[in-house]
């Protein structure tokens, strides 16, 4: 009697547990998400299938099972059968689960195959993964940008309240149209990330030197949250994934909008002279989505691994060492060449930043045309190395 009271009163303290807890899992929900491509509706139904026919299972076993142990206790059955072995009844539990799987298998097969049939399509998009950022690249349009999360340093720090789509917005979502078939293109730059959008039933790994395919064909206009679904290092929680679909007419002006504005910001004032304040303005905006992620807000870094800003000899030492460093990275390091990533007034701005703040007072300051002058001298240094390798193979 004392057990039973104990195991009451274990289950009154969790099940208010639970109750009290609840309000804080409203926001969440259980089940999957039945998605808004044909796909997602295909693998939701199928979860669904499948979890009806596990409860019927459930219920069977459960039932029988109750039954032996109420109907055949000891009380009323105090001398055991002696039978064992039932030739008929042992082939009938060998064949039914065997059926069970061959029905589910089927269906299954047919949209695993439906899911990775990526022919068709009228969109081409190159999903890159970065530590920690993605890369999309639309193949046939020319357009291509960097995707990066978008909620404020103050938020991450708990010291602003936060934002509706914490963790879950960023500053270049990835725009597509709906009613098209869209295939997805998926690879990485450094380490293993995974492309997770749960509306569109896609979550695929995103590995260097492989390419993956995947593909949705979204039916409802939206925008569409996502995360990267692989543990990629320390920012692994700050990679996330927003597409927005829009009607075909809206994405054919996005297009031309992003066509135009790519060549503008290609000739962009590149002698412009910025003011300090501009520079740092800019520069932190910057810094806090590229770098804070390994050298932290404060400029302390992780080390050894991310070394801290503050005093670092190369922020402290010549800026052309400085910028040369950015633009092509570390090789055998965290630190990846930001020359493709960045333009060169968010690079001057970045750098300008660094060598201002965290008590590095250089007072330096850096402008486009400079990072300009090094980028291209390295690119005129890598072009020769190649030319000299073609010409010795
Ligand atoms: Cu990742």
């Amino acid at each position: 009697m004392t057990l039973l009271k104990k195991i009451a009163a274990r289950l009154m303290v969790f099940v208010s547990l639970l109750l009290v807890s609840w309000h804080a899992c409203a926001d969440y929900q259980l089940n999957m998400t039945p998605g808004v491509t044909s796909v997602s509706h295909d693998v939701y139904l199928l979860h669904m299938t499948a979890f009806y026919i596990s409860l019927v299972i459930c219920a069977v076993v459960f039932g029988v099972m109750f039954y032996a142990i109420i109907m055949h206790r000891k009380s009323r059955h105090p001398v055991a059968s002696k039978f064992d072995q039932h030739l008929g009844l042992e082939i009938t539990w060998a064949i039914i689960p065997l059926l069970i799987l061959i029905i589910i298998a089927i269906p299954a097969t047919i949209v695993v195959h439906r899911m990775n049939d990526t022919r068709n399509s009228e969109l081409v998009i190159k999903v890159t993964g970065y530590q920690w950022k993605w890369r999309y690249e639309y193949l046939n349009q020319g357009i291509s940008f960097y995707s990066n999360l978008s909620t404020p340093m103050n938020q991450r720090a708990n010291l602003e309240p936060k934002g509706e789509h914490y963790l879950l917005e960023v500053d270049n979502p990835l725009v597509i149209p709906v009613g098209e078939k869209v295939r997805f293109l998926i690879t990485a730059n450094d380490v293993i990330h995974s492309w997770w959008v749960p509306a569109f039933g896609v979550k695929t790994d995103a590995i260097p030197g492989f390419i993956h395919e995947a593909w949705a064909e979204v039916d409802t206009v939206g925008t569409y949250r996502g995360q990267c679904a692989e543990l990629c290092g320390a920012g692994h929680g700050f990679m996330p994934i927003v597409v927005i679909a829009v009607s075909k007419a809206d994405f054919a002006k996005w297009v031309a909008k992003m066509t135009v504005g790519h060549v503008n910001a290609e000739s962009m004032l590149p002698n412009k002279i910025w003011s300090k304040s501009e520079l740092l303005q800019k520069g932190r905006q910057a810094y806090n989505q590229n770098c804070a992620g390994c050298h932290q807000t404060e400029g302390t870094g992780l080390p050894p691994l991310y070394p801290a800003l503050s005093g670092d000899k190369v922020v402290l030492g010549a800026a052309d060492s400085e910028i040369k460093l950015v633009l092509s990275g570390v090789s055998g390091t965290g630190m990846p060449p930001f020359a493709e990533q960045l333009s060169d007034d968010e690079l001057a701005s970045v750098i300008t930043y660094t060598r201002n703040e965290f008590g590095n007072n250089t007072h330096d300051i850096i402008q486009p045309y400079q990072v300009a002058k090094i980028r291209e001298a390295l690119l005129t240094t890598t072009n020769t190395a190649k030319n000299s390798l073609e010409v010795n193979a």
